[in-house]
């Protein structure tokens, strides 16, 4: 067996901006990765194979040219959104509901014992229902969800560094 440390490789975070009102949707982290700051739910992008490569392969050589069809026999390939509205969904219980691409983030936390390469993407959403109440459906990653206004003086502190960055640069997640 090949004792040798893994080389770390970068990952895809996807985020969503959850929009009601003039307020986001955010909650105090317990994760490793900036532990007691406030941040958007969200997580990693999935490959989500329920088959195996080979598998995989082999459909992709046999069902020619129907994506669709692998996809949907396989599992692979999630789009952002789908990414966006799971996560949304198991860590607040939350039915997303319109969502975009709003920007992109290229960061290492090398903060962490085991350093670690996001790119990361955000999405804007409303929710499927507007009087949906989030529930903290992952209580050992998060303390809690609010709506927050969006406004540098109201945004609760500490945010999570990257969100911090975007909240100092100027940008706003509101259409
Ligand atoms: P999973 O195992 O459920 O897939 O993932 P998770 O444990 O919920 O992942 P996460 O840390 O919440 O999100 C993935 C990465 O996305 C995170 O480690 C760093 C990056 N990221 C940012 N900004 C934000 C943010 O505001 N919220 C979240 N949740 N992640 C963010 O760069
Ligand atoms: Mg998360």
């Amino acid at each position: 067996m090949d004792m040798e440390e893994a080389k770390p490789v970068p990952r895809v975070g996807v985020v969503v901006f959850v929009l009601k009102g003039k307020s986001v949707l955010l909650g105090r982290r317990r994760s490793s990765i900036g532990a007691s700051t406030f941040a958007l739910p969200g997580g990693h992008l999935e490959f989500g194979l329920s088959l195996t490569h080979t598998q995989l392969y082999w459909l992709n050589q046999n069902i020619f040219g129907s994506l669709a069809l692998i996809k949907y026999l396989s599992g692979a390939g999630e789009s952002f959104e789908e990414c966006g509205a799971r996560e949304l969904k198991e860590e607040t219980g939350l039915e997303m509901g319109k969502a975009e691409y709003i920007t992109v983030t290229n960061n290492l936390f090398l903060e962490q014992p085991k350093p670690a390469h996001y790119v990361t993407i955000f999405l804007r959403a409303v929710l499927a229902d507007p009087d949906q109440l989030p529930q903290n459906l992952e209580p050992d990653k998060c303390d809690g969800w609010e709506w927050y206004e969006w406004d540098k003086d109201k945004l609760p502190q500490p945010l999570f560094w990257p969100l911090d960055q975007m909240v100092r640069s100027g940008f706003n997640p509101f259409p």
